[in-house]
């Protein structure tokens, strides 16, 4: 069975996201979509929270399963018996920083990173930048699924 893993905060998860597992998980078996677990970041969603929205936003793929780890990701991928990490690149920026995390990786473990590029539709979406968009009112429709545009809005706009 070809299993992989698709890492990330997801405070929220957006299209960009979502699209970059759907394409993975019609090339692996399995896909297992690992939310970290980061104490030192103040997250507007808790990770329960955030596993309760991938697990409703990607069911219909029928092979992703969602869990969150603590710690180094290759340490979960060990454990998990997974050798293989995909992750999206929206642009050179993105690049530099997941090439010295792939090489750390793959030096501490032998753990793969693989490389998926974006979706043209989609490279210019962050977590960061769409609860900034939300967060003054903005309109996120389209950019995220609808149920998380409707997170954001009741949790930023009260
Ligand atoms: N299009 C395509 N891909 C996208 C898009 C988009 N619009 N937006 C995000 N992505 C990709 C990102 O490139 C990333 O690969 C993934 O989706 C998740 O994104 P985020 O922003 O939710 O998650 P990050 O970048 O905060 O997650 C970082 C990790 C949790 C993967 C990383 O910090 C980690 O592995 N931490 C554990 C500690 C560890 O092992 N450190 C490594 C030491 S070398």
């Amino acid at each position: 069975m070809r299993r992989v893993v698709c890492p990330g905060s997801f405070d929220p998860v957006t299209n960009g996201h979502l699209d970059i597992i759907g394409r993975t998980s019609r090339l692996y078996d399995e896909v297992v979509v690992a939310v970290l677990i980061n104490v030192e970041k103040k997250s507007l969603f808790t990770v329960d929270e955030r596993i309760e929205t991938l697990e409703a936003v990607t069911r219909e793929y029928g092979n992703v399963r969602v869990e969150k780890f603590y710690g180094l990701l290759v340490d979960f991928c060990k454990q998990q018996g997974i050798p293989t990490i995909v992750k999206g690149l929206r642009a050179v920026s993105d690049f530099d920083y997941e090439l010295q995390m792939a090489q750390l990786n793959y030096r501490m473990s032998g753990v793969e990173t693989l490389f998926m590029s974006t979706n043209p539709e989609y490279s210019f979406l962050s977590s960061s930048r769409l609860k900034e968009i939300a967060r003054y009112g903005g309109d996120v429709s389209g950019l995220v699924p609808e149920l998380v545009r409707r997170m954001l809005v009741e949790r930023l706009r009260g």
